[in-house]
């Protein structure tokens, strides 16, 4: 990520005030078989999950602060935007230089602060799995669900570096380091079909969905990196009907088609990876 896109406006008044407090005010979602209806549980800035698994207990706010591209901010946003809770973008002032070398665990975003909690989070997988926790939507209720979960964030993030490595970015150059023609042309000829090839099996019997749900956050972060690599190649569904009727699926969800609105909390976010 260029530097000039580390100085973009930045400081959250509400996650600097946030940051000062501890992780006691964070709450373990009951297990499902406490759980009570969402109509007597959510909190009344919360909006529905997309999914069955609402927790029983309010959970606090969070503050999902990145730049304004797709590159490592539209998983998380995904996984944010079908929790249910209530959550925020970085406010105009948040300055992320102020933070970088202070509060930033990586000196990078994605950064997740949590209302009342001491630190913000920092790692897109880390993010995304701690919004999964704290909304259940994490698959957690079924362990297969769980693993499929976790799985499928992990290859979200194979598939984010098998494109740093070999395509060209907004900001980046075709044939700039490891962005060879040569790789470029690897990409899309064998790594991507042997990954989508790994996916369609994994998609459960002749369903559209990799857990019970379809919607676990895991599946979500996944559908982030997807639709950055759809935005370069539809081609990845040649030979995976399943994936792409799973892709669909999720695109097709208002509140998919409100983050790639921009009408999310996120704002606009442009794109990343791109043809060269
Ligand atoms: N492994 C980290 C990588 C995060 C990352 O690379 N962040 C970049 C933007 S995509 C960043 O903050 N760059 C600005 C900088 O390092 O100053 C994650 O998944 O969150």
């Amino acid at each position: 990520m260029p530097s000039s896109l580390a100085a973009s406006p930045a400081a959250s008044a509400a996650a600097a005030v946030a940051s000062k407090r501890s992780f006691a005010a964070i709450k373990r979602p009951a297990a499902a078989s406490t759980r009570r209806p969402r109509s007597a549980t959510a909190t009344a800035s919360a909006t529905p999950s997309s999914t069955d698994a609402t927790p029983a207990m309010a959970q606090p706010a969070i503050t999902l602060c990145y730049f304004e591209v797709y590159a490592k901010g539209l998983q998380c946003a995904m996984v944010a935007a079908h929790s249910g809770l209530e959550w925020r973008a970085k406010s105009a002032d948040f300055n992320f230089k102020a933070v970088k070398d202070t509060a930033a665990p990586f000196g990078q975003m994605p950064l997740l602060y949590i209302d009342g909690a001491d630190s913000p989070i920092g790692q897109s997988t880390a993010i995304a799995s701690t919004i999964g926790r704290m909304s259940n939507t994490d698959g957690a209720d079924d362990i297969k669900d769980f693993a499929m979960s976790s799985m499928l964030m992990a290859e979200a993030e194979d598939l984010y570096a098998a494109m740093v490595k070999a395509s060209p970015t907004a900001f980046v150059a075709l044939g700039t380091g490891t962005k060879t023609a040569e790789n470029h042309a690897l990409l899309w000829a064998e790594v991507m079909p042997h990954h989508m090839g790994c996916l369609e099996k994994l998609l459960v019997g002749d369903t559209d969905k990799f857990t019970t749900t379809g919607l676990v956050s895991g599946e979500l972060f996944l559908f982030g990196i997807i639709y950055q690599i759809v935005l370069c190649s539809d081609a990845i569904f040649d030979d995976a009907p399943k994936l792409k009727a799973w892709y669909n699926r999720i695109l097709s969800h208002a509140k998919t088609q409100d983050v790639l609105a921009g009408t999310s909390p996120m704002g606009k976010m442009g794109q990343y990876f791109i043809n060269p």
